[in-house]
């Protein structure tokens, strides 16, 4: 079996990368960077989804000499001009804070009408292997804001995205809901071919 690192301490973003790389059958093992606890963290200097999870996926895979996975995401309002894109976990300036960055975020939007309240989750994610070699893959979620939270699964901004076509928002989903049509689900997942291209 290949070894796959993915470059995060979420589980749950490492059981659902698992499932998927499983159900593709690529014979890879895929392990998180609690795995290398010696492996210093990365700061996050890009200016991209893209760039950041390259710079993640690129220092992973250097420091353990293993093919690496780095994600990146947030969540990009249109009428913000895509932000709080990169500055998504500390839009309220506490990282990781995440009822205060959406309570900034709604009181932000208070005045904007339901026409104009169009949103969409980003994900990059990258995979790098040590001898340098990269590929980036991108996915979306399409939506709209609410004016307040609802719902109590998921996090971050789930409580306030509506994905177009549902009535409910994603805190709303069920994880295996929310996976099927999420902007890191499709990234993931386009990242079958990739892993298959360059470790099959
Ligand atoms: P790592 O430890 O893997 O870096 P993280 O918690 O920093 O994960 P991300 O980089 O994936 O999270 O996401 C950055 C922020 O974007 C996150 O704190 C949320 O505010 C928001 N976000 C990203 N994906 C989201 C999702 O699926 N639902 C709600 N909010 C999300």
């Amino acid at each position: 079996m290949k070894r796959l690192v993915l470059a995060t301490r979420n589980a749950g973003k490492i059981a659902e990368l698992r499932a998927i790389l499983e159900a593709a059958d690529l014979g890879v093992e895929l392990v998180g960077a609690d795995a290398y606890p010696d492996v210093p963290d990365v700061k996050e200097t890009g200016v991209t989804f893209a760039e950041n999870a390259l710079l993640k996926a690129h220092a992973l895979a250097k420091a353990t000499g293993l093919p690496a996975v780095a994600d990146d995401s947030g969540l990009c309002v249109d009428v913000l001009g895509g932000a709080p894109g990169i500055f998504s976990a500390r839009w309220s300036g506490t990282h990781g804070d995440d009822r205060a960055n959406l309570d900034l975020l709604l009181a932000q939007l208070s005045d904007i009408a339901d026409d104009h309240r169009g949103a969409h989750f980003a994900c990059a994610a990258a995979l790098a292997l040590p001898d340098g070699t990269e590929r980036v893959v991108e996915g979306r979620l399409e939506g709209t804001l609410r004016y307040a939270p609802s719902g109590s699964g998921g996090f971050g901004y789930d409580p306030i995205l509506q994905p177009l076509g549902d009535s409910r928002t994603c805190a709303e989903l069920t994880p295996a809901e929310k996976n099927a049509i999420s902007h890191r689900g499709k990234a993931f997942r386009g990242l079958v071919p990739v892993v298959r291209e360059l470790l099959g």
